[in-house]
């Protein structure tokens, strides 16, 4: 099974023209389609003529020649005492869930072998970059901690090119929302309403594959996004695993040109379970060793880049089952929160306050 590809264009045609009543016949099946495969694969591949494969490899370029640099040289990009919320994060930080979350090891205990995730045998040997994108709120229970971007010195194309990029995925993300929400029979902007002005993250991570690059290594133990929707441009390494509502586990490839979307805790909380948060993990595996290969044959970084926004909804709006899904007889595990108090909750558990996404 393959995911989807939705090509996001003639929904932009319709949308610039007026609103879900105007949607015709066939972007009315396109946005089923998109909804269909958020509840059932918990991912999506999309197509968006705003945001090319030229954009996508400046965007790997620029963070490729940042992540090559020393460990020490980045680390001066390193803001521990805001909780990383802003600059890298240096590797052996990030804990994933499945290692300290004991209900989600009984789950996997219980899976059938052949689809069983690797084993993580500590924190992520990736490492990662925090940058801000979009307008914060004025008025919030959820300050953030007030601090600057961070920019590294000697790339002077850094801020424009994160700016560029974080906004393009983030108007690719609002035009998902908007189709998956006519997909689900909910108003357009059930999702977008909620998203203005949310904590939304560019968040690429980098590893290593020249140190980290043997068959099996986890850089990504077993874990779901606690934020709304993630998307992700085209990495040049593979090794992403998901799994499906059915239990089964897929190796995404995405295209040249496709972005992918997956699913977070809060779009399951919006629908009461109807989609639920897409588990996934990154491992090296035989695809990622033949990249690699081909990496060192064209003389290539071997620093495996991805190109990670977690969109989130704002913090101060309520997460509840949205619409129809308050009806579901899952509804009332789905009880009212703020996203903000949602996430710092998330975050208590795998105790990295401030960490997005994880
Ligand atoms: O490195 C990647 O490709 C994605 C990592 C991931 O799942 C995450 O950052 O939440
Ligand atoms: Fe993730």
């Amino acid at each position: 099974m393959d995911l989807p590809v939705v090509d996001l264009a003639p929904f932009l045609g319709t949308a610039a023209g007026g609103g879900a009543a105007e949607v015709g016949e066939e972007v009315r099946a396109l946005c089923a389609t998109v909804s269909a495969s958020l509840r059932d694969t918990g991912a999506l591949l999309v197509k968006d003529p705003r945001c090319s494969a030229a954009d996508n490899d400046r965007f790997l370029d620029v963070v490729e020649r940042y992540f090559s640099r020393s460990a020490e040289a980045k680390r001066l990009q390193e803001r521990p005492h805001l909780h990383y919320q802003v600059g890298v994060t240096p590797e052996g930080v990030e804990v994933p869930r499945s290692l300290v979350d004991k209900d989600m090891q009984e789950k996997i205990r219980s899976m059938p072998e052949e689809f069983q995730p690797t084993t993580p045998k500590g924190p992520d040997p990736k490492w990662r970059y925090m940058w801000r994108v979009g307008p914060r709120p004025a008025n919030t229970r959820f300050k953030e901690l007030n601090s600057e971007p961070v920019i590294p010195d000697g790339l002077p194309e850094w801020k424009e090119t994160m700016d560029s990029w974080g906004s393009k995925m983030i108007s690719a993300i609002e035009v998902v929302a908007e189709m998956a929400a006519i997909g689900f029979g909910l108003p357009k902007d059930a999702f977008t309403s909620l998203m203005k002005e949310g904590p939304h993250l560019l968040a690429p991570t980098g590893s290593d594959l020249q140190r980290h690059g043997s068959e099996g290594t986890v850089f990504a133990g077993f874990h779901y996004d606690l934020n709304f929707l993630t998307i992700h441009g085209r990495s040049r390494f593979p090794g992403l695993n998901i799994w499906l509502r059915n239990g089964k586990k897929m190796e995404v490839k995405v295209p040249v040109g496709c972005l992918l979307i997956q699913s977070g805790k809060q779009l399951e909380w919006l629908t009461g379970g109807e989609c639920l948060a897409g588990m996934h993990e990154v491992v090296v595996t035989k695809r990622t060793l033949e990249a690699i290969a081909l990496a060192k044959e064209q003389n290539r970084s071997l620093w495996r880049v991805s190109s990670t926004l977690f969109a989130h909804i704002a913090s101060d709006a309520i997460l509840k089952p949205l619409g129809h899904f308050a009806e579901t007889p899952n509804a009332d595990s789905y009880p009212p929160i703020c996203a903000g108090d949602y996430v710092e909750q998330e975050l208590s558990v795998i105790n990295l306050k401030g960490k997005d996404g994880l």
